[in-house]
């Protein structure tokens, strides 16, 4: 059944939308953080090395951030728009967002904020010029030629399609040994090549480096993986792309012998239960939805490739989206990754770039919109510090918009996405008696809290109304003395 929509009635109330979105956390000094359970990821899309560095001290440390996931590093081709950084012309680390040197020093500055690293790799494949051309670096290369790398023995030419392309996804040969939209397609079944693309990640992890996303995993065999990650100088961290498909052979599933697995359905399945169904829904969300195994499963609100095409919720959804964020930083169900783009109006457009292109330092007021920032995200991260191994417990749902749960013993989350407000209810949490800070509408820091104040009396009890389109978020990481 479809419910209404109500954007208009945001609009109209102007209530949620200005208390949830416009105001961001102010980058402050880092207290040097315990690493650990921290398990947030933040994907910083596109920016530069300098302004991650920047980041990991200012933000992402003092939030809470566990892993910082960074666009691809190595070489690329040349040009304006974003996705250049999937088109690898050498494993040299320098690349529109810096050289080498800063990489490095962004990596020890991470660390020292707390933060770990995680790069995405493209190791499927290789440009997808068909004229070749000379990379960021000064590289020369040929589409099937990329000198000290591979030559046109190191390629899959699948011949099919009549230009090698993927066209059906319902075929696995195709799939792994086409081209995704002309990039060549490296033979990940030589020991040449997994050597090559082993030397590539273990030169990552001589800088320190705590993880790699395996870009296009569905293109590569998952035993291809196992091999290239056996060959790796010490354990890291792997996530792999594989975008579930209705009906298509190749399986997330398969992947899981070599790690984490992004879950695609998530995202798509959170906005539409924000946009046409019920939040009441989510009661069980999660592996009864038919998703992966929760402990390998990395989940996201939109990633750099679906918030371009479309069916998930975005920053352009300002409140909703603070909403879903919340719902995902404070439910037990795999890994959250938090998104945080460069605005954009056509999908090609490159981040904040000087007239060479090379990527110009993040500033969160001008083109970049630093979701990461907002302060509903952003808090909720430390939520979900608090609660780490915390059931579900207290679970409330009007049938409807309005949900509520607690973290046991940890933290309680309400939303209350209905048009109208909540008033005169008393929640049950469960919860230590005390004050604790609403962390959806204020920060806590020294003990204090710049925004209302919950109190959960002897009972475990709190009263408090709920606007339209709103929360209320507490927990014990939050509790004023
Ligand atoms: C660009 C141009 C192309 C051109 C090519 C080569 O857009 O027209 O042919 O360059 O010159 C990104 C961009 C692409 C870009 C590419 C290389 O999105 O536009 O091509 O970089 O610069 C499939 C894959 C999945 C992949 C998505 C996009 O399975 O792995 O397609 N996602 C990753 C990254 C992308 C990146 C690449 C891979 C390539 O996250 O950002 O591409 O490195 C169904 C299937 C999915 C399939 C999906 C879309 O849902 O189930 O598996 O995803 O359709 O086709
Ligand atoms: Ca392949």
């Amino acid at each position: 059944m479809q419910r209404r929509r109500r954007r208009s009635a945001v609009l109209a109330l102007g209530l949620a939308a200005s208390l949830l979105v416009p105001t961001s956390v102010a980058p402050s000094p880092a207290a040097a953080a315990t690493p650990g359970s921290k398990k947030v990821i933040v994907q910083l899309f596109e920016w530069n090395w300098t302004s991650v560095a920047n980041e990991c001290t200012t933000v992402l440390g003092p939030k809470g951030y566990g892993y910082v996931q960074v666009s691809p590093p190595q070489e690329h081709v040349t040009g304006n728009p974003w996705w250049l950084a999937y088109q690898p012309v050498s494993y040299r680390i320098e690349s529109r967002k810096g050289t080498r040197a800063q990489f490095q020093s962004m990596v020890n500055t991470c660390h020292t904020a707390g933060v770990k690293v995680i790069v995405d790799a493209v190791v499927n494949h290789m440009s997808g010029q068909d004229n070749g051309g000379t990379g960021w670096a000064g590289t020369t290369y040929g589409h099937y030629n990329y000198p000290g790398n591979y030559g046109s023995q190191d390629f899959h030419y699948c011949g099919r399609n009549g230009n090698n392309d993927i066209v059906n996804y319902n075929d696995r040969y195709e799939v792994q040994n086409c081209e995704l939209v002309n990039l060549a397609d490296l033979k990940t079944e030589s020991d040449y090549v997994r050597t090559k693309l082993a030397g590539y990640l273990n030169d990552l992890l001589s800088l320190g480096v705590d993880g790699f996303r395996l870009d296009a995993s569905k293109h590569m065999p998952a035993a291809d993986i196992a091999a290239i990650k056996s060959k790796l100088s010490r354990s890291a961290y792997i996530v792999q792309e594989v975008i579930w498909g209705a009906g298509e052979p190749i399986q997330p599933t398969e992947y899981t012998g070599n790690g984490d697995v992004h879950e695609f359905r998530y995202g798509k399945d959170l906005a539409r239960m924000f946009n046409s169904e019920r939040l009441a829904y989510l009661k069980n969300f999660g592996e009864s939805w038919g998703y992966l195994p929760g402990g390998q499963a990395v989940v996201f609100t939109d990633n750099h490739d679906t918030q371009r095409d479309g069916g998930v919720l975005t920053y352009r959804d300002r409140g909703e989206y603070a909403l879903a964020n919340a719902f995902m930083l404070a439910w037990p169900y795999g890994t959250p990754a938090v998104m945080s783009s460069f605005t954009y109006s056509n999908r090609d457009q490159g981040p904040p770039s000087d007239a060479g292109n090379r990527t110009l330092n993040t500033t969160c007021y001008s083109g970049w919109e630093c979701e990461h920032r907002w302060r509903v995200i952003a808090n909720m991260v430390a939520f979900n510090n608090a609660t780490q191994g915390a059931a579900v417990a207290n679970w409330y749902d009007n049938g409807w918009q309005h949900i509520a749960f607690s973290r046991a013993g940890k933290g309680y989350l309400t939303i209350n996405d209905e048009d109208f407000a909540i008033t005169g209810r008393s929640y049950y949490t469960g919860l230590p008696a005390g004050r604790y800070c609403d962390v959806i509408h204020g920060d806590f820091s020294n003990g204090s809290c710049s925004g209302p104040v919950i109190t959960v009396d002897g009972s475990g009890w709190f009263a408090a109304n709920v606007n339209a389109h709103d929360a209320v978020a507490i927990h014990v990481g939050a509790k004023l003395p």
